[in-house]
C-alpha cells in the first residue's frame, strides 16, 4: 500500500449546477474526470483553514443513491480520501446513502462534511446521469462561495494524490483500515430513523395502521426503498407490500425517479382504482422528493408546503410552531398567504436547496419549499421525502381527514394558487440562451401592458441577497408578476446533462370558492398564452408544446 501522486489533465466542464456535478455516466467514467473533481474539492477543504490541512483529524460521510457507477465510485473517493489527510469516513452499507440521510449522519455525528453521490431524480443506468456533490458541516449542500472555489481549482488541477491499496468490503458493517485512515461501514438507515422519532408520533402512526389505513408508497426502484421499509413498514406496522418498487436498483429498473404525476403514472393509475388505498406517495432517485396523492387526488407540492405551515403545530416535532417559513422563487405563493395570516415571516430564494441553509442556521426559518416537489424543515439541511410522507400521514392522522379534504378546505380558507410547470426538454442551448437574452431586453416594455383581464405590474430577472451573510446571487429567473398576482417565471435548468431544458412556472390565484375545482391546464392556459407571445417559445424551438407539463 502505497500514497502516490499522478499528472492529470484539466476538464473545463466542471462547474456544479443546481444540486452538485451532474453529467452522463459516460463523461464521469473518463479516466481521471471524477478524480479530478474530487481532488479539487479536497484541495479546497484542506485549504479552508490557515494549516492547509483542515481535513486532517476529520471525518466525512460517504453514500449515494445506489445508481450505476456508485459503487465504483465510492472506492475511487475512499483512495483519494485516504491520501488527503482525512481520518476517518463513515459510508453507507453498499455504498448506499440517501440525500436527507447524509444530511441526518453529518449532523448527529458532528463530520465535518459529507459527500453524496447521485444524479436525484434524473435517470440512471450505463447511459442515465451520475452525480457527486458536497455537503458542508451543517448537513446541507454546500454553498456557492464554496462550488466555485472548487470549479476554480479544476480548472488549475494537475495532479492527484491517492492510494494504490486494494478495495474496501463496502458490504459488511465494520471498520477497516485504508492507509491511516478508518472506514466505518454503516448502517444507512439509523441514524435517519433516530430523527423521525424525535419529529412524529409513531404511536400515532401505528395506531392508524392498525386500525386499517392504506398507503402505496412508490420508491420508483431507487434509494428511497430501504428507508421507507423500515420505517413505513418496519416501524409503525403498515401492511407488507405497501412500499413497492422498493429495492433500488443500478438503472432504477428502467423507471425516471423524478416523482411526479408523468413519471409515476403507475401510481397515479393506482390511486384513481376503485379500491385505491388512502394515501399515495412517491419519492426520487436520492429521495429527498415527494409527491403525496390522496385517493384520486394529487397535491401540488407548493401546496403541500402551505398546508404542512398552517398545520404544523399538530406534529410533535413542531408543537411549539414556526419560526418562519422559506420558499423558492418559482414556487407559488400560496405559503405567503398561510405566513401572513400566522404572522410568520416568509422569505423567497432561488431555486436549490442550498439557499434554504443560511436561514435555517440562522434560525429565521423551520419549513422550506420548492415547486419541485420538494418540502424540508430544519431537522436536516436537504429536502426529505420521507419526512413529507409522516408529515402528511401525521395529519391525516391528528385530523382525522383525507388528503383531498384537508386540501380543498385550505383552498375555502386561504384561495387557491393553481399553478403548473412546463419544460421544455433537449433544447439546443444557444436557442435556449437567446431566448433568455432576448426576453431580458424586453422586459422594461413589459410593465403597464394589459394581456387579457390582467396587466403586467412588474418585471425583473430575480435577484437574491442573502439576509444571513449578504451574498448576491442574480439572474435567477425572468419573472412577469400581474395585478391580479399572477405571475409567469421562465428559467433554464441548472441539472440537465443534455442541451438546456427552460421551464416556464404559471401561477393564478382564485379567492372564489367556486372557480375553485377547475382543471389546472385550463385555467392556465390564458397565461401559457402570454408566455408564448412574450417568448416565442414554440416558434424558437420548434416544439409545439412543453416535453413535460406537471
Ligand atoms: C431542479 C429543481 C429544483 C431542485 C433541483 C435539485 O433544479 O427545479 O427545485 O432544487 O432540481 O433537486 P433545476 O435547476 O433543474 O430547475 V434534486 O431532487 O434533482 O437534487
Ligand atoms: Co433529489
Amino acid at each position: 500500500m502505497a500514497i502516490h501522486t499522478t499528472p492529470t489533465q484539466v476538464f473545463t466542464d466542471q462547474r456544479p449546477g443546481t444540486s452538485g456535478l451532474r453529467k452522463k455516466v459516460g463523461v464521469f467514467m473518463q479516466p481521471h474526470y471524477l478524480e479530478n473533481f474530487v481532488q479539487a474539492l479536497l484541495d479546497v477543504l484542506n485549504a479552508s483553514d490557515a494549516s492547509g490541512q483542515a481535513l486532517h483529524g476529520q471525518t466525512l460521510v460517504l453514500g449515494g443513491d445506489g445508481r450505476f457507477y456508485n459503487r465504483t465510485a465510492v472506492q475511487i473517493i475512499l483512495k483519494l480520501a485516504a491520501a488527503n489527510g482525512v481520518a476517518r469516513v463513515l459510508l453507507g452499507q453498499g455504498g448506499i446513502l440517501s440525500t436527507p440521510a447524509v444530511s441526518a449522519v453529518i449532523r448527529r455525528r458532528q463530520a465535518f462534511g459529507g459527500i453524496v453521490l447521485s444524479a436525484s431524480h434524473n435517470p440512471g443506468g450505463p447511459d442515465g446521469d451520475f452525480g457527486i456533490k458536497y455537503n458542508a458541516s451543517n448537513g446541507g449542500p454546500a454553498n456557492e462561495t464554496l462550488t466555485e472555489a472548487v470549479f476554480a481549482r479544476t480548472m488549475v488541477l494537475s495532479e492527484l494524490r491517492s492510494s494504490n491499496a486494494p478495495d474496501i468490503d463496502i458490504d459488511r458493517l465494520c471498520v477497516q483500515q485504508l492507509e491511516q485512515m478508518q472506514v466505518e461501514v454503516i448502517d444507512p438507515v439509523a441514524d435517519y430513523l433516530a430523527v423521525m422519532r424525535e419529529l412524529f408520533d409513531f404511536d400515532l402512526l401505528r395506531g392508524m395502521f392498525k386500525r386499517g389505513f392504506t398507503l402505496r408508497v412508490d420508491a420508483m426502484n431507487a434509494v428511497g426503498g430501504p428507508y421507507a421499509k423500515a420505517i413505513l413498514e418496519g416501524e409503525l406496522g403498515a401492511p407488507k407490500g405497501s412500499v413497492v418498487n422498493a429495492v433500488p436498483l443500478e438503472d432504477f429498473g428502467g423507471l425516471h425517479p423524478d416523482p411526479n404525476p408523468v413519471n409515476a403514472e403507475d401510481l397515479i393509475v393506482h390511486m384513481s382504482a376503485p379500491d385505491a388505498p388512502d394515501f399515495g406517495a412517491a419519492m426520487d432517485g436520492d429521495a429527498d422528493r415527494n409527491m403525496v396523492l390522496g385517493r384520486n387526488f394529487v397535491v401540488t407540492p407548493s401546496d403541500s408546503l402551505a398546508l404542512m405551515t398552517a398545520h404544523a403545530t399538530l406534529i410533535p416535532g413542531y408543537k411549539d410552531g414556526l419560526l418562519g417559513v422559506a420558499r423558492s422563487m418559482p414556487t407559488s405563493a400560496a405559503v405567503d398567504r398561510v405566513a401572513k395570516a400566522l404572522g410568520l415571516p416568509c422569505f423567497e430564494t432561488p431555486t436549490g436547496w442550498k439557499f434554504f441553509g443560511n436561514l435555517l442556521d440562522a434560525g429565521r426559518v423551520t419549513l422550506c419549499g420548492e415547486e419541485s416537489y420538494g418540502t424540508g424543515s430544519s431537522h436536516i439541511r436537504e429536502k426529505d421525502g420521507l419526512w413529507a410522507i409522516l408529515f402528511w400521514l401525521s395529519l391525516q392522522g391528528a385530523t382525522g381527514e383525507s388528503v383531498q379534504d384537508l386540501v380543498e378546505t385550505h383552498w375555502r380558507v386561504y384561495g387557491r394558487n393553481y399553478y403548473t410547470r412546463h419544460d421544455y426538454e433537449g433544447i439546443a442551448v444557444d436557442v435556449a440562451n437567446a431566448l433568455m437574452t432576448d426576453l431580458r431586453a424586453a422586459l422594461p416594455s413589459l410593465p403597464g401592458r394589459a394581456f387579457g383581464q390582467r396587466a403586467v405590474s412588474l418585471t425583473d430577472d430575480f435577484a437574491y441577497t442573502d439576509p444571513v451573510d449578504g451574498s448576491i446571487s442574480k439572474n435567477q429567473g425572468v419573472r412577469l408578476l400581474f395585478d391580479d398576482g399572477a405571475r409567469v417565471i421562465f428559467r433554464l435548468s441548472g441539472t440537465g446533462t443534455e442541451g438546456a431544458t427552460l421551464r416556464l412556472y404559471l401561477e393564478s390565484y382564485e379567492d372564489d370558492p367556486v372557480r375553485q375545482d377547475q382543471p389546472v391546464q385550463q385555467k392556465l392556459a390564458e397565461l401559457a398564452a402570454v408566455a408564448e407571445q412574450v417568448a416565442g417559445i414554440r416558434k424558437r424551438t420548434g416544439m409545439d408544446g412543453p416535453s413535460v407539463a406537471t
